[in-house]
């Protein structure tokens, strides 16, 4: 993709291509739209980060708070985004069994309650086994620990979905 046809975009086309680059937030992509010109995909992305950084806790919390859960109701209702659809097929996670659903269902569930927002992970970098250890360790992090690295999270989310828009084939490194 051309940044001259990215930097030439207005803000509903603009929207329509990078709105679900951070899971249901298009706040974002409208925020960062302001920031034009961009030089690269990197800008954006550094845009992207930049605002996020920006946010108050609140608004951190809120971004985590838009992820669907892995392996949860979305998942079962077929209702996630096209973007979280792939992912989380690509990762193996559309196929869990109902005995190897349990699982993840349950640290999920404690997570949550601990944390008040879903864990949040890029599953593209990482494999079933690793989510599910990794949900393991992390619930013992403090709420301030679990915030910066569920947002760490969401930007390499967010990078993969950029790659993938600017036609690039993304390198996924796996954990
Ligand atoms: C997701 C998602 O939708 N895509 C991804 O990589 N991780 N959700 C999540 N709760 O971690």
């Amino acid at each position: 993709m051309e940044m001259q046809t990215v930097n030439s975009m207005n803000y509903e086309h603009f929207l329509d291509v990078f709105g679900n680059v951070v899971e249901k937030c298009p706040l974002v992509a409208a925020a960062v739209w302001a920031g034009r010109p961009f030089s690269s995909v990197s800008a954006l992305e550094k845009n992207i980060g930049d605002f996020i950084d920006s946010l108050p806790r609140s608004g951190k919390e809120g971004i985590l708070r838009c992820h669907p859960d892995l392996a949860g109701r979305e998942l079962l209702r077929g209702t996630l985004t096209p973007e979280s659809q792939r992912e989380l097929s690509q990762a193996g996670l559309t196929s869990l069994t109902a005995g190897q659903r349990f699982q993840p269902s349950e640290l999920n569930a404690s997570y949550k309650s601990r944390f008040n927002f879903p864990f949040v992970i890029c599953v593209r970098m990482s494999d079933k086994e690793t989510i599910i250890q990794q949900l393991g360790s992390r619930i013992r992090n403090s709420p301030e620990q679990e915030l910066q690295t569920g947002i760490q999270e969401v930007k390499k989310i967010c990078h993969l979905r950029l790659l993938d828009i600017s036609g690039q084939v993304a390198q996924a490194t796996k954990l």
